[in-house]
């Protein structure tokens, strides 16, 4: 039961929630109010995190006014709503954001400095909340932004991982894993209900009865429960007084400890089921793009969507709802195959909860969802096998085979006699074990299917999920990711952002398309001098960043060169190093004259996936190649290589206003979008890259003339794929690439030793999977226009002015359009 138990008579306590005042002094109070009875310290005495946390809490409090309210209004009036199920969110550090969403930024500031605090220290106590591993969690993030500034009903669900994605370190050049416990300073912007438990179940068996109707039935034993505690967080709206909600769901025991055991002084013993209970929401997997067959990873997805169905139909509706209407009251979007479970869930509740019959349930469950896929590596589309479901979530297993049974059977009437492609087609696959396809599952179960960039969703459609969109075309569809300019723009960007608005006014923050008002500008001097400005000021920032945060000391007027993503051989961050030791060794052996090449610096930022043994030999690798050239007499002033650890949110909003160049060189037909091309296209950088994910539109959009396009693109690659790939040729009958590679291979950057170098060597010429030597040669060419485009400052800003004022279509308020229009079918605003 909610709310009061009698009738209040106190006029406050019946009157809406209202917002603390928007002024200096009002703020002050309640910062104060918040350190004094918050965090029970008084000023005088205050630490620099009291502080911290009592401003973020009192930023909150001026959101959970138009949070209440919002909730109040769309509970008034309830439309159909979004429920987003992502197992990621890359959320960034949240004062900022909420400064800027509440237009509270000058004034908190001009409060703080009447209390003798520095905002900008505060800024730096908080820890930014890594529950991401990369672009598919911070597409998330983008996304649930928009949809509050859009004033769409959305509530975005997720796991609250006690620890976010690891902290990267280097140990001698090697990548060495630090937990992240994001939560040890506290957890100012959350808001716990543990009085509103979930039971979440697992394991055991199933068996039938016959109902008081004499009709046969079917109930789940579980083995062993957990409970969710539903964790509720601020989604604030762009300066529109909207605030959303992302629930996120920690795992609970149902029992602490057994205190017979504790009291018999096994202590270990007591705590091991809790301890076993509380591990599913305790660490965020660190892969990207590739699955680990993980039973917990499959704990964890199951636990977080039964959560949030639940929540969803006993909580977020109205007590009287007939579940026959919930396809006009929700569209739950499967952020890649990881909710995936969601749909044998609602299956089951309708069924066994509900006492839907299967055809009716199916029908209902058919409409309330819809998948986006994210990858076109095979190895990236998730498999679960038989034997665990049937373990872990056997009533879940039965509905898969159900909805197989009828799947495969309107298969047949639509390809008769076609066995072949039912045998493709099946959800549950044979080989090399008897598994579920969640891919498969999610594209039958759901209205709609997208990719996330018009290449990627053409080669779903062609390639990966083709049998599929031959007997639905209807079903797929394209939406190209975005960014929200929020984050990556206004708010990272506070220079580019100030020229933005003297120059064609205030509006373009929530909406981008106006940023192409600039192009005029590309032709006018004046403004491309100070858009260079703008460029050296954010360099001056970079600067100042990397030598406190990592000791790093950039060298000054170079090329900025910049490639920062997860270390992944797709990616292929080792042909970004052969071009800078192909530049290294052309100026030590005396064959290119150093007088002549364009100063550059180029920064990497990758994290590697524990377990990824290339991606981590990549990261020594460029660590050994760094420490040789950036103490080399020889390239001083020329070449310099930083690579500070622990790439994050954090620090991209901090680089990337500062590149040059923007490094998108991904083998074409791997890159399923790509997030980070559109971040660095609005802030004025320059793309050399493949035509890959949405690469392809960003060149599309800002005209050749101002991308540096190289490489195969994906039908080369597949032919040359086919006819048989040989890296060796390459290697053979390319001078430069030989001398890059032997260079390496030499040991030259590894004091002597080649052992060190050889797995990633080994590769590049006996595997090369994805086609480094092929694409080189394209690469460095395309590397020298750059440099000669560069040489010619007015024509270089005069391009890259015209990226920012091109690429406003990838604003994440465009792609939640997309997904509103075409297919969720929501309201906004109402
Ligand atoms: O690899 C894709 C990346 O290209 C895309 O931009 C991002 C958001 O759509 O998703 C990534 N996919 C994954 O992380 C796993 O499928």
């Amino acid at each position: 039961e909610r709310g009061p138990s009698f009738a209040p008579k106190h006029p406050l306590a019946s009157g809406p929630v209202s917002t603390p005042p928007h002024t200096v002094d009002g703020f002050v109070k309640e910062f104060l109010r918040e350190l004094n009875y918050g965090q029970g310290v008084p000023l005088s005495r205050s630490s620099l995190n009291d502080q911290y946390l009592a401003l973020a809490r009192t930023v909150r409090g001026y959101l959970t006014a138009r949070w209440l309210q919002t909730a109040t209004r769309r509970r008034q009036k309830p439309h159909k709503m979004v429920g987003y199920l992502s197992a990621e969110y890359l959320l960034g550090r949240q004062l900022d954001n909420a400064l800027l969403a509440t237009d509270l930024t000058a004034i908190a500031d001009e409060a703080l400095k009447q209390c003798g605090i520095d905002l900008d220290a505060l800024r730096q106590a908080e820890i930014e909340p890594g529950l991401g591993n990369g672009g598919l969690g911070r597409l998330a993030a983008c996304f649930i932004d928009s949809l509050a500034t859009m004033d769409a009903p959305c509530v975005g669900y997720g796991l609250r991982y006690e620890y976010g994605i690891f902290k990267q370190t280097f140990v001698d050049g090697r990548q060495v894993e630090v937990p992240d416990n994001w939560l040890s300073m506290g957890g100012p912007w959350e808001i716990p209900h543990p009085e509103m438990e979930v039971p979440v179940h697992f394991g055991g068996h199933t068996e039938r009865y016959v109902g008081e109707d004499g009709r046969e039935r079917t109930r789940w034993i579980s083995g062993w429960d957990v409970l969710g505690i539903r964790y509720n967080y601020m989604v604030p709206g762009y300066q529109n007084g909207v605030v959303n909600t992302l629930r996120l769901w920690r795992a609970r025991a149902t029992r602490a400890f057994d205190l017979h055991i504790f009291n018999a002084g096994d202590y270990a013993e007591a705590v091991r089921s809790q301890t076993f209970a509380e591990n599913i929401s305790k660490v965020l997997y660190p892969e990207d793009s590739t699955p680990q067959g993980k039973e917990l990873r499959l704990q964890q997805q199951y636990f977080f969507v039964a959560c949030s169905i639940y929540d969803f139909l006993k909580h977020t509706q109205p007590t009287d709802l007939d579940v026959r209407d919930l396809p006009e009251r929700i569209i739950f979007q499967l952020n890649d195959t990881h909710p995936v479970i969601g749909i044998p869930e609602l299956m089951r509740l309708l069924m066994d909860d509900y006492d839907l019959p299967f055809d009716e349930a199916w029908a209902i469950t058919r409409q309330c969802f819809a998948y986006t896929c994210h990858t076109l590596l095979p190895e990236a589309l998730e498999v679960w096998s038989v034997s665990l479901m049937e373990r872990l979530l056997p009533r879940h297993m039965e509905i898969i085979y159900m909805i197989n049974e009828v799947f495969l059977e309107e298969v047949r009437e639509a390809f008769p006699g076609d066995e072949l492609r039912v045998r493709r087609m099946s959800i549950i696959g044979d080989h090399p074990e008897r598994s579920v396809r969640m891919a498969h599952l999610a594209t039958v179960a759901s209205v709609k299917v997208n990719g996330v960039a018009e290449l990627h969703s053409q080669l779903l459609r062609d390639k990966v999920l083709s049998d599929f969109s031959e007997m639905w075309p209807e079903k797929f569809t394209n939406v190209t990711n975005g960014v929200t300019p929020r984050r990556f723009v206004r708010q990272s960007n506070p220079n580019l952002s100030k020229l933005i608005t003297d120059t064609i006014g205030v509006g373009w923050v929530a909406n981008l398309d106006r940023l192409r008002e600039l192009e005029v500008y590309a032709e006018d001097e004046e403004f491309r001098a100070k858009f260079r400005e703008v460029k050296a000021l954010n360099k001056e920032r970079i600067t100042a960043v990397l030598k406190r945060r990592d000791g790093i000391e950039l060298p000054q007027g170079h090329l900025l060169d910049v490639m920062v993503k997860r270390l992944h051989e797709y990616k292929r961050q080792t042909l970004k190093l052969l071009h800078m030791v192909t530049l290294y060794e052309g100026i030590i052996s005396g064959e290119v004259d150093a007088a002549t090449v364009t100063p550059r610096t180029v920064v990497f930022g990758a994290k590697a996936a524990p377990g990824y043994r290339m991606a981590k030999e990549t990261i020594f690798l460029i660590n050994s190649v760094a420490k040789v050239i950036n103490n080399d007499p020889r390239v001083e002033g020329k070449l310099f290589i930083a690579f500070p650890a622990n790439y994050n949110v954090t620090l991209a909003e901090r680089l990337i206003p500062a590149a040059d160049l923007s490094e998108q060189i991904s083998l074409a037909g791997k890159e399923a979008s790509g997030t980070g091309n559109m971040k660095f296209a609005l802030n004025g950088a320059l793309t050399i890259g493949t035509d890959d994910g949405a690469n392809v539109e960003i060149r599309q959009l800002v005209g050749d003339d101002n991308f540096f396009l190289f490489g195969m693109d994906e039908p080369a690659v597949a032919e040359l794929q086919a006819k048989g790939y040989q890296p060796t040729a390459y290697y053979e009958s390319n001078e430069r690439l030989r001398r890059a590679i032997n260079l390496i291979d030499s040991g030259h950057f590894t004091d002597g030793n080649r052992e060190a170098v050889s797995t990633v060597i080994g590769d590049l010429l006996y595997n090369d999977r994805f086609l480094v030597l092929a694409d080189y040669q394209s690469y460095i060419d395309a590397q020298a226009k750059v440099e000669a485009a560069y040489a010619d400052q007015e024509a270089w800003s005069r391009s890259a002015i015209l990226n920012v004022a091109r690429t406003g279509f990838f604003s994440s308020d465009r792609s939640m359009r997309d997904y509103i229009d075409r297919i969720w079918h929501i309201k906004t605003g109402s």
